[in-house]
């Protein structure tokens, strides 16, 4: 497969500074070496950057960098658009706001091939906080709001051409959830599955019907892995580390069951915060479960197995 990586060192989006230094940490890690071993044609396309013309403010004053992470959002989003025509684009964050611009620019994608959008979004958090509910202010919890055009984000950030369909996202691995979020999100159609829905059924019983849906509608699938997805004992190099996250174990699992659905058109690695990491073993990490997702298996399997 033809690899695109794609860095996107923003940390405006985040409470903490750090994640700027989340690509290079990826690269060090050997990710493209990775790739490479597994038969993939991957070219590094280098990191993007984006700085605003004009600063801007919002009636809620919690907001912080709002000018900083619109324009992020655009040039993310035009860069995800051009680079997914002839390749998968692995966007290496850098902050979660980062996939307002990565899956909306995938969104324009999928619509003019006439294929829907499907999201899944690997977190501890949904990050569905609008600009004004925020209270935070940090816009790496507003992108999902942002992609399923929440109202509130005109006139501050770039318009988006191709909504998702709240009803195409399945979140996986939730356990923070702000008041606000929780009845938006409940509402929104989207499919919120929560450390107990794991607990109760096992991860990969949330994930097959999810990944049968994309199949049967030609979907194209973008995958948001946030690190706080996992456990803070296996991924401790992230500033919002919640207790109870994801195994070591059920991480592989996801990947593994993604890579055998063949569905996976586009891949954002983010809030890696290499300052808080513990000898690199977080991005090591990382760089181990998109190897899973890529193809790297422990034994071949007959059939495919998602
Ligand atoms: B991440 C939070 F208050 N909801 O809005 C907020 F709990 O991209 C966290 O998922 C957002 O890491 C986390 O600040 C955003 C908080
Ligand atoms: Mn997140
Ligand atoms: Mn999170
Ligand atoms: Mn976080």
């Amino acid at each position: 497969m033809d690899v695109k990586l794609i860095g996107a060192p923003l940390q405006d989006g985040a409470p903490q500074l750090g994640c700027a230094m989340g690509p290079a940490a990826l690269r060090i890690a050997g990710l493209a070496d990775a790739l490479t071993a597994l038969g993939h044609r991957v070219v590094d396309k280098g990191d993007v950057a984006a700085s605003p013309s004009s600063p801007a403010s919002h009636p809620n004053a919690a907001v912080r960098n709002l000018a900083e992470i619109s324009a992020w959002t655009a040039r993310l989003a035009e860069t995800a658009w051009r680079e997914s025509a002839d390749a998968m684009p692995i966007f290496l964050g850098g902050d979660h706001a980062l996939s307002a611009g990565t899956v909306s620019g995938m969104a324009r994608r999928a619509a003019e091939l006439g294929r829907p959008l499907f999201v899944l979004w690997l977190d501890a958090h949904t990050d569905f906080h609008t600009l004004k509910t925020t209270t935070s202010g940090n816009l790496h919890g507003v992108p999902v709001a942002y992609f399923t055009g929440q109202p509130g984000f005109q006139p501050y950030f770039p318009t988006v051409s191709a909504p998702v369909d709240p009803r195409n996202i399945s979140m996986i691995g939730i356990r923070s959830v702000d008041p606000a979020e929780r009845e938006a999100v409940a509402k929104s159609g989207i499919a919120v599955h929560d450390m107990r829905a794991i607990d109760e059924n096992g991860i990969a019983a949330l994930l097959r019907p999810f990944l049968e849906r994309v199949a049967a509608a030609g979907g194209l699938l973008h995958v948001s892995f946030d690190v706080d997805f996992l456990d803070p004992a296996v991924g401790p190099a992230v500033s919002t580390t919640v207790p109870g996250g994801a195994t070591f174990r059920e991480a592989h699992l996801v990947m593994e069951m993604l890579h055998d659905s063949g569905l996976v058109a586009s891949l954002d690695l983010v809030e890696l915060n290499p300052f808080l990491d513990e000898r690199g073993r977080t991005a090591m990490l990382l760089v181990e479960l998109a190897a899973s997702l890529m193809g790297r298996k422990v034994m071949d399997r007959p059939t495919r197995s998602y």
